[in-house]
């Protein structure tokens, strides 16, 4: 009987002192909406003529709730190098991704050839991320395929790397099979809940769309705080 209660006491002190922590912790960090900048919708609505497998999310008729984030989170891949498995993209170049143009405009995007391709930001330093957003194209009604999108310190992605969205539920990008949902694109991008990961580069793969086999990047945002 003695042991129960004193096993009861620990437990009771561990909760304690876990919620105190937790509640430090929360001081520390005050949160705040990302302050996001949206592109002009180009389209409104929803595709009346497009079948919808089960693996795609049916699109939101209601704008996204705001993201909460540590106060004073930036945008670090604005103006950051980006790299991509096309080393001859069809059309517009690499910094297209991160150069803070996303509007649905035929000069915004790069444009990588088809089959699995990706682009990759280097941050400059390791960095605590919160959110990454993802406009590959948001001119038309189109669902990419086989959406990865992976952080590690490893600029080969070889070692240390972290899954934070998959959407290849045949694995036909042989990456593993994803169970997130695959989505409509739209002005809002997609917003990708990054829980506080920590990392150098952020690399982002897609096999092609519903619209066109060919991988359009309009614009990358990779929302944290870099670690001094
Ligand atoms: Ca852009």
């Amino acid at each position: 009987m003695m042991k129960m209660m004193n096993l009861k006491h620990t437990a009771w002190i561990a909760a304690a002192s876990l919620l105190a922590g937790g509640a430090l912790r929360a001081a520390e960090q005050e949160l705040a909406p990302l302050p996001l900048k949206l592109p002009v919708p180009a389209f409104m609505g929803t595709p009346t003529d497009m079948e919808l497998g089960p693996h795609v999310e049916p699109l939101s008729e209601t704008p996204r709730p705001p993201f909460l984030a540590p106060k004073g989170v930036k945008n670090l891949a604005a103006g950051k190098k980006v790299t991509s498995s096309d080393k001859s993209p069809i059309t517009g170049t690499l910094d297209l991704v991160t150069d803070g143009n996303k509007e649905a405009a035929d000069d915004a995007f790069v444009e990588l050839h088809r089959r699995t391709q990706w682009v990759q930001i280097d941050l400059g330093q390791r960095a605590k991320i919160y959110a990454i957003l993802i406009w590959h194209a948001h001119n038309t009604y189109q669902v990419y395929h086989d959406v990865i999108v992976q952080v590690s310190d490893d600029p080969d992605f070889t070692t240390g790397v972290k899954t934070l969205f998959n959407n290849d539920y045949d694995n036909s990008s042989g990456l593993g099979i994803g169970t997130d949902k695959e989505y409509f694109e739209s002005y809002e991008g997609k917003l990708i809940d990054a829980k506080g990961v920590e990392g150098r580069y952020v690399r982002l793969y897609s096999r092609g769309s519903t619209y066109s086999a060919l991988n359009r990047y309009t614009e990358v945002e990779v929302w944290g705080l870099p670690i001094k």
